[in-house]
């Protein structure tokens, strides 16, 4: 595990939000080659934007990768930064790494002046299938930004906080409280729409509900996800989901109170 990376002060933001957000976090060539990989595997001309603006139907491109190694270096990096919260149980070699493209809609959810980051989007708990109602287990997720996400572009959005009002709901009504994320993020705070450069990473609590913002932009919104899991994940990952912190040995607990 990498030591101190990060600060006392984002391990903070970690625990209270249940996200954090981290800057030319990745180096540009491990970008560059990164960025080449999922051009290549997305079926859409990238450059053309009268044809990308004319079709697909489908805005939201998800492909889950089959041979992992070409993100080998993107994943060693994004590691440090996970291990750093889930500690030396991290398991370093089995991430799952997705593309994820998201294509502009043209579509001016709320009003024209003041368009919602969110209106519309499907927002969920990366910690439940919603199909299914199984528990999917995974400690931490890392998005990595391969282009730039300006504001109202695609960008990831979260709801900060809304893991600690998950897991109260999971001790109120069990599990079930999962796949009905609405009066989880009633009671919590507005949505935050993380934008960046590329190499702007962000990591999030397997039970922190998000979802991908509308998209108003000229060009797709590249990124990759990869779901860390522990070595012990069949142990510890329905613990994890009614103490949130329980197996983040990697953070400090006792400066990360939650405010
Ligand atoms: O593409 C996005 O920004 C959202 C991805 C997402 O919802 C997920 O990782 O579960």
């Amino acid at each position: 595990m990498a030591s101190n990376t990060l600060s006392t002060e984002q391990q903070q933001r970690f625990v209270c939000n249940g996200f954090l957000v981290l800057r030319e976090a990745i180096p540009e060539d491990v970008l560059e080659s990164v960025c080449n990989e999922i051009t290549n595997t997305l079926p859409e001309e990238l450059n053309d934007f009268e044809k990308l603006a004319s079709g697909p139907k489908k805005r939201h491109e998800w492909i889950e990768t089959e041979d992992d190694s070409p993100f080998d270096k993107l994943n060693q990096h994004l590691y440090k930064y996970a291990s750093e919260i889930v500690g030396d149980k991290l398991n370093p070699t089995t991430p799952l790494t997705q593309i994820s493209a998201r294509y502009p809609t043209g579509k001016h959810p709320g009003s024209q002046n003041r368009p919602s980051p969110i209106e519309g989007v499907y927002h969920h708990i990366d910690a439940i299938d919603n199909e299914s109602g199984n528990l999917q287990p995974f400690s931490v997720g890392v998005g990595t930004y391969i282009n730039e996400v300006a504001p109202r572009s695609g960008g990831f959005c979260v709801w900060p906080g809304s893991h600690w009002h998950a897991a109260e709901r999971v001790s109120e009504h069990g599990m079930v409280a999962l796949q009905d994320v609405d009066p989880i993020i009633n009671s919590t705070n507005a949505p935050f729409e993380v934008t960046g450069q590329a190499g702007t990473i962000f990591l999030y609590h397997h039970l922190l509900v998000h979802g991908g913002g509308v998209h108003l932009g000229r060009q797709p919104r590249l990124a990759t996800f990869t779901r860390f899991l522990r070595e012990d994940i069949g142990d510890t990952f329905k613990d994890s989901i009614k103490e949130p912190f329980k197996f983040c040995e990697g953070l400090n607990m006792e400066k990360c109170h939650r405010h």
